[in-house]
């Protein structure tokens, strides 16, 4: 399997040349994991169906010694099952349900609306080909045009930037979503942040936001993987007079503070009983 340890990876691009679709990029970093060179087929939206021979519609895609394998999780169980030597993406596979359930959450709160908020900076930044379609095709996903769905984001990115606090919170605490190192789990979740990247004509996190420790070191991975000329940066969104907080200060007690005894809850305790004996 593999000849000379590569695989053929068909890949979504704007017209800079980077990856947008998160679905590819966690692709992309999962090949990585395993140690695969790629072989890439570029190309945009129009004429996936033609570059893949009738195959899929859709990417991610690969193709390997011959053998076709679509979705980005029938990638990963793919490469996992057929290459159990090499690093594991999913060492157990009990995490799947979990993944599965973040994933979801960070598309509801955050990726969804991103790509509300940069519907019409991504049909510009399309290939020319690619344009009617993607405009066509998108403005029924938002039913409306997708200038006036990408209007008033300005006052939209702050509150998207508060609501994605429980990866902070998660992040404060291990070094990956992996725990000790990177599994399918960052892939997974930086997909959808180097999406944000190929399309993000404003910046969407705060400068100082805490992810971005987590971020920039994934994107460092296997070479730099995430760092191609193409993608905007990320860093810079103000909080203006009347935003929320773009991000929370560590927290005092409940999911955010170990219970080791009374002196470790004494002040939250004390903050809430006010003077009151308990
Ligand atoms: N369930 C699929 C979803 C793949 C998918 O929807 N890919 C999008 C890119 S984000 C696509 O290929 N879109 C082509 C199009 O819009 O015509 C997976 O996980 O791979």
């Amino acid at each position: 399997m593999a000849k000379n340890n590569t695989i053929t990876f068909f890949d979504l691009t704007m017209a800079t040349g980077a990856t947008t679709s998160p679905f590819v990029w966690s692709t992309k970093f999962a090949l990585k994991h395993k140690g695969f060179d790629l072989d890439v087929v570029p190309g945009g939206f129009t004429g996936i169906l033609e570059r893949t021979c009738g195959v899929t519609e859709r990417l991610p895609a690969i193709v390997d010694e011959g053998t076709w394998v679509l979705d980005s999780w029938g990638i990963v169980e793919y490469l996992d099952k057929t290459y159990p030597d090499r690093p594991m993406l999913l060492a157990d596979p009990g995490m799947v349900p979990l993944i599965r359930a973040v994933d979801a959450w960070f598309w509801r709160v955050a990726v969804g609306p991103w790509m509300r908020c940069f519907c019409a900076d991504y049909r510009d930044l399309c290939f020319e080909e690619d344009k009617e379609y993607v405009t066509h095709s998108r403005e029924i996903m938002v039913g409306m045009k997708l200038e006036d769905k990408q209007a008033g984001r300005e006052d939209r990115l702050p509150l998207i930037s508060a609501e994605i606090e429980p990866l902070r919170i998660t992040l404060r605490e291990s070094s990956w979503l992996g725990g000790n190192e990177p599994s399918y789990a960052d892939y997974r979740i930086i997909g959808p942040f180097l999406f944000l990247a190929s399309v993000a004509k404003i910046p969407p996190l705060a400068e100082d936001d805490p992810l971005r420790d987590w971020i920039e070191r994934c994107r460092d991975l296997f070479g730099g993987l995430g760092r191609h000329p193409g993608l905007f940066p990320l860093y810079g969104l103000p909080r203006r007079e009347g935003d929320p907080e773009l991000f929370a200060p560590p927290g005092q007690g409940g999911i955010h503070k170990r219970n080791t005894g009374p002196q470790s809850t004494r002040a939250e305790t004390e903050r809430i009983t006010d003077g009151m004996k308990k």
